[in-house]
């Protein structure tokens, strides 16, 4: 197994991860870092999704890395002219085509779905720039309908397919036999995204590229939508075992412990910071008077110790989510500013 490359998506699933909010400058250290590394390509949120993403998307194509950049957008014309002005590489467009998805998402059919994925892509191509078509959901999409629509595509000239392992629910075997059916439909690239749920996310790329994959979605540590999708790292082990000089000729291995702590940097920063636990009957005073200092409420310290305690009191009873500890505190400083208490 040779000849594959990473699509690094720690900047766009790892963006959906619960605990992830990265800021621009984050985002920017860890495209470098990541291009230094060595990936192939950088896969951003969508400059649909937000202005900041925008933006964003924008600055880090600016960059001058040496990983090409990506974006990910839904199959919308929309979208598409969004993405098409932030000078991306390439632009990642997905669909969901399993009927749970076209009844409870999209509701559309197969005929409208190619016909708006074959406008979208030449959209795309128009502008010279490359382009991924993807169905979410793949492994319970019907299979008919999964290679008619990849055929399709894949006859007006689109770069790569994507099989997308949304909920985590397909095993290295089932993995092996799709992709080696789909190897022989189509002639384009072929793009894979392994959701850990069951914990085969590093094991089905394997057996991904086994079968004549060529590319495979990471994110660093994993980090993506609920446990996440094929850990950057653990693709890394996992190849060096088969091809130690293939896999050391493309990456810069040394880096990837500083890869790692920088994500995990800016995953915790923000998880410290914003959604400290303070409902608990182990809460302490300063996490309180933090999140005091973010509800702009003025309180002295023995204020926030007093009411510390009252918090901790209420959590022996049952756990306080935020927005009852929020109501704990706003209550408590009326009280206080009114002179009540
Ligand atoms: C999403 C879902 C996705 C897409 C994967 C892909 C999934 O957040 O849009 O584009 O290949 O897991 O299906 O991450
Ligand atoms: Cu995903």
């Amino acid at each position: 197994v040779s000849n594959w490359k990473i699509i690094e998506s720690t900047l766009r699933e790892g963006e959906q991860f619960a605990n992830a909010f990265f800021d621009t400058e984050t985002k920017m250290k860890i495209a470098q870092a990541l291009s230094d590394f060595g990936v192939e390509y950088i896969e951003l949120t969508s400059p649909a999704a937000s202005e900041q993403s925008r933006e964003d998307c924008k600055k880090i194509c600016q960059m001058g890395l040496k990983s090409k950049i990506l974006t990910h957008i839904r199959c919308h014309m929309d979208d598409a002219r969004i993405a098409v002005e932030t000078g991306v590489d390439g632009v990642d467009i997905v669909i969901g085509t399993s009927s749970f998805l076209r009844k409870y998402s999209h509701g559309k059919d197969i005929t409208y779905i190619i016909k708006s994925a074959i406008e979208v892509i030449e959209f795309v191509k128009s502008k010279g720039i490359e382009v991924r078509f993807s169905s979410e959901d793949s492994f319970r999409s019907d299979l008919v309908d999964l290679l008619s629509i990849y055929r399709a595509v894949d006859k007006i000239g689109v770069n790569r397919v994507g099989i997308a392992d949304t909920v985590g629910c397909a095993n290295p075997r089932q993995v092996y036999e799709l992709v080696r059916t789909l190897r022989g439909v189509v002639s384009c690239d072929i793009e894979c995204h392994f959701h850990d749920d069951s914990g085969c996310a590093v094991a089905n790329a394997f057996c991904a590229l086994e079968a004549g994959a060529t590319h495979i979605d990471t994110s660093v540590l994993g980090i993506g939508e609920r446990n996440g999708i094929t850990t950057l790292g653990g693709l890394i082990a996992r190849m060096y075992v088969v091809n130690p000089d293939y896999v050391k000729s493309k990456y810069n291995l040394a880096m990837l412990r500083e890869v790692e702590n920088l994500v995990a940097d800016a995953v915790q920063d923000f998880g410290m910071s914003r959604y400290i636990d303070i409902g608990s009957r182990l809460t302490g005073w300063n996490a309180v008077k933090s999140r005091v200092e973010q509800l702009e409420l003025e309180l002295t310290d023995e204020q926030v110790k007093d009411v510390t305690a009252k918090i901790k009191e209420l959590a022996d009873v049952r756990t306080q989510s935020m927005d009852d500890v929020d109501t704990v505190l706003r209550v408590y400083h009326k009280h206080v500013s009114s002179g009540a208490l």
